[in-house]
């Protein structure tokens, strides 16, 4: 876990730097390598790393718009995954899809800009798997600006009442874009929505990823015994702004600091201390996630631009025929 963590908060330091190149000092959304928008989960990684760690590659997860650190915890492969984000043709989806839509069937990974849309899609691969009678499960990452959305009520109902094998895990840094979360709903935790549907819900709070591993742990146990779904609810910190170039103006002085107080990383560093592992084991860590993902980026940027001809190609499944230059 602690590598997966290490991994993410490396990899998105070095996207940062990239995305920055040729927007400096005016900033311009369509300058430098890394096209569109870029949302950084620093200060997320206890959520993903304590839940992945229990799955298996036929196991479903969705992500939603932050989708790095739960893509590296899945096992998505981190060439492909940077050269997607680099708009490249070997990218997960050719370099059309960009940081918000990896897709990496290979471990049934999927993410999506539109909030709660993983909610779904997740209820879904659950009943696959169910009438399939397979062990596998569904996780859907989402955050706690996206749980009015029609999307996931609808999802924890048709969870809970056909008992599916799913686990919806929110991601609660307190902020959704510039809007705190009690301006939201006059609902206090997440975790209590799913009493409305008769589920569990558990709140983990700190930033703790060995407590969020432990109720990950029972939450995916009980779905794959074919318990049923339940919701966590994970406090987590945003370290950044909503995406680069956030100018913040919304957001009290305190509350960034507030948020590099609460360190997942180096929380669970000091848990591991405890537990006799040395700070030269751990920077052996460090070192190895900054060469991977060093690697990752130099073999991104190597990588050819998509052919424009290609553009319309995966698309559409039948191309409209304005798109093709027909005349209708
Ligand atoms: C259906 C939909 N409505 C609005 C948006 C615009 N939008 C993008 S991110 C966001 C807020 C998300 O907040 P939260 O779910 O808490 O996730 P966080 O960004 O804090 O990780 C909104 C409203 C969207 N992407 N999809
Ligand atoms: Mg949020």
């Amino acid at each position: 876990m602690y590598e997966q963590m290490v991994t993410a908060r490396e990899y998105e330091q070095r996207l940062q730097e990239a995305y920055l190149e040729g927007k400096e000092p005016a900033f311009d959304i369509s300058a430098g390598p890394i096209p569109g928008e870029l949302h950084l989960a620093a200060g997320h990684e206890a959520s993903a790393a304590g839940v992945c760690a229990h799955l298996r590659d036929e196991d479903t997860v969705t992500a939603p718009h932050r989708p790095h650190h739960i893509a590296i915890a899945k096992g998505v492969d981190l060439d492909r995954m940077t050269a997607e984000i680099f708009g490249r043709e070997t990218g997960l989806c050719k370099g059309k899809g960009g940081h918000m839509h990896l897709f990496d069937p290979d471990v049934n990974f999927a993410c999506s800009g539109i909030i709660a849309q993983g909610c779904p899609p997740a209820v879904g691969a659950a009943m696959a798997a169910d009438k399939r009678n397979e062990d596998a499960v569904a996780v859907a990452f989402l955050g706690e600006g996206a749980v009015d959305q029609g999307a996931f009520l609808e999802s924890l109902n048709l969870a809970a009442v056909q008992n599916l094998p799913v686990v919806f895990v929110v991601e609660d840094n307190d902020w959704a874009i510039s809007m705190p979360q009690p301006r939201i709903t006059d609902v206090k935790t997440t975790a209590q929505r799913a009493d409305g549907f008769d589920m569990p819900g558990i709140r983990v709070d700190h930033d703790d990823a060995i407590a969020v591993y432990e109720a990950a742990g029972d939450a995916i146990g009980r779905a794959r015994d074919g318990n049923g779904p339940t919701l966590l609810d994970v406090q987590v910190h945003r370290r950044m702004g909503h995406f680069m170039g956030d100018p913040q103006t919304y957001r009290p002085e305190d509350d960034q600091e507030r948020a590099k107080r609460h360190d997942s990383i180096e929380r669970l560093a000091e848990d591991l201390r405890e537990h006799g592992v040395d700070d030269d084991e751990l920077a052996e860590v460090r070192d190895s996630a900054e060469q991977r993902v060093a690697d990752a980026i130099e073999w991104a940027r190597e990588q050819p631009e998509p052919d424009p001809a290609a553009a319309h190609e995966d698309v559409f499944v039948d191309e409209p025929t304005a798109a093709s230059g027909g005349d209708d």
